[in-house]
C-alpha cells in the first residue's frame, strides 16, 4: 500500500496539543508500517523547521524514531517540503532516512504517474507578493548567511511564532473555492499525461476528477493510499 500524509503541523499549539498531535501521527505510522511500501509526506510535517549545519529543532524524537525504524525495515519514505519546513538541510535524510525534495515531483507508482506537491508555490501568478516572499523564502545564500548570524534560539522562536500565524490564517477554512487555484493548476498541465494529482497545504480533505487534497491532522488522523488497484482513497480516524 501507498500512503500520503501532509500538514500534521507538528509543534502547534500548547504542549498538550503538540503531544497529542504526535501521538496521533505516531499511532497511525505504527498502524501502516506493516503494509506501507511507500509513505509520502507531502509537506508541513514541522510546523517549523530550521536547520543549521550542526544543530536541529528540539522535539518530534518520537516521530523522527518511528520514521527512521521504517525506513531500517524498508518503507520508502518520501518527503516534500511545505511552506512551514522547507529550511531542510541532511539531517532528516542523513538520520531517519528519508527521501528530500523542495520542489513539486512526478513518480511511476502502481502503474500511475503521480503529481505531488504541497501546492502553496503553485498557481500563484495572480499575488506578487507572495511570490516575492517565495523567492526570499527560497532563496539558498539567504539562508546560509542567516544560518550564520542569528542564533537559533531567536531564530526558532521568531519561526514559532510566523508558523502560528501563518498557520492560523489557515487551520480553519473549510469553502472548497479554496482548492480552485490548484484545480484550475492540475487542468492546466500538460507537460505530461498526469494520471493523478495529490496536494496538501490547503487542510481540506477533498476528491475531485484526478486530483486528491489532504487533510490537517490537528483534531484527526486524516491521510490518502493509494491501493494494488491504482485507486486512491481518501480516510479519517
Ligand atoms: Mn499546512
Amino acid at each position: 500500500m501507498i500512503y500520503f500524509a501532509s500538514d500534521i503541523h507538528l509543534g502547534s499549539g500548547d504542549i498538550a496539543r503538540q503531544r497529542a498531535t504526535e501521538q496521533r501521527f505516531v499511532k497511525w505510522l505504527e498502524s501502516i508500517e506493516p503494509t506501507a511500501e511507500v509513505l509520502f509526506l507531502l509537506g508541513d510535517i514541522f510546523d517549523f523547521w530550521f536547520e543549521y549545519k550542526r544543530v536541529v529543532p528540539k522535539g518530534f524524537v518520537r516521530t523522527l524514531g518511528q520514521l527512521a525504524k521504517m525506513a531500517e525495515r524498508g518503507t520508502r519514505i518520501v518527503m516534500l517540503t511545505g511552506n512551514h519546513d522547507m529550511w531542510v538541510g541532511k539531517y532528516l535524510t542523513e538520520e531517519c532516512g528519508i527521501e528530500l525534495y523542495t520542489t513539486p515531483q512526478t513518480f511511476d507508482i502502481k502503474g500511475l504517474k503521480l503529481y505531488l506537491s504541497h501546492g502553496d508555490n503553485t498557481n500563484i501568478k495572480g499575488q506578487p507578493m507572495l511570490r516575492v516572499m517565495n523567492r526570499f523564502f527560497r532563496s539558498k545564500s539567504l539562508r546560509v548567511l542567516a544560518s550564520w548570524l542569528i542564533h537559533p534560539d531567536l531564530f526558532l522562536r521568531f519561526g514559532q511564532w510566523w508558523s502560528g500565524s501563518s498557520r492560523k490564517a489557515h487551520t480553519e477554512q473549510t469553502d472548497l473555492k479554496y482548492l480552485d487555484p490548484l484545480i484550475e493548476f492540475a487542468k492546466g498541465y500538460y507537460e505530461q499525461p498526469i494520471d493523478h494529482f495529490v496536494f496538501g497545504h490547503i487542510h481540506i480533505p477533498h476528491q475531485r476528477d484526478n486530483i486528491t487534497f489532504l487533510g490537517e491532522w490537528s483534531k484527526a488522523a486524516s491521510w490518502a493510499e493509494l491501493d494494488d488497484n491504482g485507486i486512491i482513497t481518501l480516510k479519517t480516524k
